[in-house]
Formats: C-alpha cells, structure tokens, sequence
C-alpha cells in the first residue's frame, strides 16, 4: 500500500477529572490524530504522549515535530507491504516510539480495511469481551479515596488501580482495602520511590494487591529484581519496558512478573505482539495500559487486548468518564459492568471520525504529501 498522504492534526481537549501522579497533574491535555491516505482509504492512528514530559520524554509537541521532520518524511510516497517494513524503514530513528506507534497503528488500520477484516482479527486476537479496570488519580484525603474507589467499584470496574506517591500510599491503601475486601487492587507509583523505600512495599504486601506498577525508576530493573524478590506482591512493569527485548530482561532477571503494556511506549502493534509473546513464554500476564486516549487510541488498545495473554483488567475505562460527550469518534467506547465491547463500524478499527468536533478542537495541521 503506497502512503500517498499522511494528515496530523494536533487537538486541545479537556480532561473531565483531574489527574494527580507522582509526577504532576494532568489536565488541559494536547493530543496528536495522525490519518494516513492510500487508494481511497483511510487509516487512523493516535500518539498517545500527554502535553508534560513527565512520564516520558514523548509528549505531543516532541512527537509532532518527531513525525513532521524525521518520521513522515521517510514514508510518505512509498509503498509499503507490511508493517515490519514499515517498521524497518525508520530503524535509523531512535526513540519517538510515540510518535512512530500513531503512524504503525495507522498502517494496520489501513491493512485491516483493504483486507475487510477487523482489526483484531489481523492481529491475532481471541476474546472479543475486554474486562477493563480504572486508574484512579491522588486524592485530597483518605476519605475521598475511599469515595472515589465505591463509587467505580459500583461502576462495574473489575480492577481499581491507585496512584501513588512517596508520603501517599500505604494509610489511602488500607482505608480501600477495608471498605472492598474482594475487589481487584493495584497501586502505580510512576517510579516515584527508591529501593530504601522496600519498607512500603512489604507494607502495601499486605494487602492482597495484585501487583505493584513500577515503583522503581524507568531504567531499573536491577533493583525492581531486589524489590520483587522481598514481595509476595508481582511488580508489574511499565516505564521500563519499550520493546520485546525490555520485557525478556525484565522478566528473565525476575524484575517484574507481569507487564502493563502501551502501543505508544513499545512503537506500535507489531512490537507490543512481540511483548506479549515474551510474557506468554514466561507465563507471566500482560495487560492493556491507558494513557488517557481519546477514541482512535483507545479502539487501539480494544483490538490489541483481544490478544490471549490479555488476561488482567486494562486501563481501558470508558471514553464518557474521560471526554464527556466530546470523544472525537462517533461510537461510544464505554464498558458495561466493566467489559468494552469491540468498536465494529466496517472493518479495521471500526470507527468513525467526528470531522466537525475533530475541526473545533484543532490547534495545529500538518499534510505531508508524495
Ligand atoms: O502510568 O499508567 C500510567 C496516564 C498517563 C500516563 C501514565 C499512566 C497513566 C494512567 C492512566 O495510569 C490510564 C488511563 O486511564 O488512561
Ligand atoms: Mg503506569
């Protein structure tokens, strides 16, 4: 399939809650929507950076001019078969896995509708019912907290994941664990803590949490292997995995024993496959991470999680807790009692783009042609 055009919008959009981590608040976010042209069709892809460089260096900004000056011109013009090719093609660009992702994901979009086919199916999936979990920010109190978690336990969410931050962890942790005895709970702390901090951890091992995200730092996982080895509790990791080669060392040293994995952080489909072929031959779990996506990386994430492996609750809450009614595809990506259902309008992704909503939110165009 030749790449005749490929058009990058840069959106301005209001997150509905505020977002408090470890390592900031996030709130006004910018998001990139890249579509890529070839014969007639269209494919739609996200870059899932947030508007700071806190959780990564990747944020919208870096990746649209990663794509305008060193991604789009190497493939615009050219034709591609498949996306290990196009993969290949932009082997001499280090990093900007973001930015590479939202085209490679567009590409299988792509495929996926010249094939008549859903996405899922291209990509080897086997469960068409996702369950999903919600990632709960940092609350002003404990009560609040515990407010927060009722109400999305009440919500059907079959996982209640809590971010937390050194000062703010084991005493809102408890609290939860006291009002939902049998819920699933995880903590994320966004590599907020050292391992000097172990005494945390055997605290929040108490708990019955199913794992802890990566508490330690994004390059770690020498120490996540000493953590993990003083913890009944899997660490589960996330910053520190960006390709299959990540997850081998990750989970070969014992660092971690269950992977939370991103289209955005591992470069796309094809790699987040390899990831979840490496946990699979460990026999150690993945599941879908979140990085707060409108519609088209949110239908994403869905079609990825049809995969086997994708046996622990996803990031992927519904779109309406997130945008309102101001998600920028037509269909509406929201689970019922804690299961998203495949968007299905036509192959490949299976939505439709709002062009109207998409126009109001753009702050930013870019075309590149052939
Ligand atoms: O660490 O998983 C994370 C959001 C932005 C950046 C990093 C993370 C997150 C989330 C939110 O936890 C997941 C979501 O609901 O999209
Ligand atoms: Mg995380």
């Amino acid at each position: 399939m030749k790449i005749e055009r490929v058009e990058l919008r840069e959106l301005a959009v209001n997150l509905k809650f505020r977002f408090e981590t470890s390592f900031g608040v996030e709130r006004d976010l910018h998001k990139v929507l890249l579509v890529v042209h070839s014969g007639g069709l269209e494919g739609y892809g996200e870059v899932t950076a947030n508007r700071e460089p806190g959780y990564s260096y990747e944020t919208a900004a870096v990746a649209w001019t990663a794509l305008e000056e060193y991604v789009l011109p190497r493939v615009v013009g050219k034709e591609f078969h498949t996306p290990a090719q196009l993969i290949a093609t932009l082997k001499a660009i280090r990093g900007h896995n973001m930015a590479v992702a939202a085209l490679e994901t567009a590409f299988w979009d792509l495929q996926a509708k010249a094939a008549g086919l859903p996405l899922w199916q291209l990509l080897g999936g086997v469960q068409e019912r996702i369950a999903v979990g919600a990632s709960l920010g940092i609350q002003s109190t404990v009560e609040a907290t515990v407010e927060e978690a009722l109400r999305h336990a009440g919500e059907g969410y079959r996982r209640l994941k809590f971010k937390i931050k050194p000062g703010w962890d084991v005493e809102p942790l408890r609290a939860v664990r006291e009002a939902l005895p049998d819920m699933a709970l995880t903590v994320d702390a966004n590599s907020a803590y050292r391992l000097t901090d172990a005494r945390v951890f055997r605290e929040l091992d108490e708990l019955g949490l199913d794992y802890i995200e990566q508490p330690l730092a994004h390059d770690d996982i020498v120490d996540h292997a000493k953590l993990q080895a003083l913890l009944l509790t899997p660490i589960c990791l996330d910053e520190s995995v960006h390709s299959a080669a990540d997850a081998r060392k990750g989970l070969a040293t014992d660092a971690g024993r269950v992977i939370n994995v991103k289209l955005g952080r591992v470069r796309g489909h094809l790699e987040a496959r390899r990831v979840h072929d490496v946990a699979l031959a460990f026999g150690a779990p993945v599941w879908c991470g979140g990085m707060l996506e409108l519609g088209v990386g949110r239908a994403h994430n869905l079609h990825m999680s049809t995969l086997e492996n994708y046996t622990l609750p996803g990031d992927t809450a519904s779109a309406s807790r997130y945008w309102g009614d101001e998600d920028i595809i037509e269909q509406r990506l929201d689970a019922i009692d804690g299961i998203q259902r495949l968007p299905s309008e036509g192959p490949g992704l299976g939505v439709t783009l709002r062009e109207d909503l998409i126009e109001r939110l753009t702050v930013r165009r870019h075309v590149a042609a052939g």
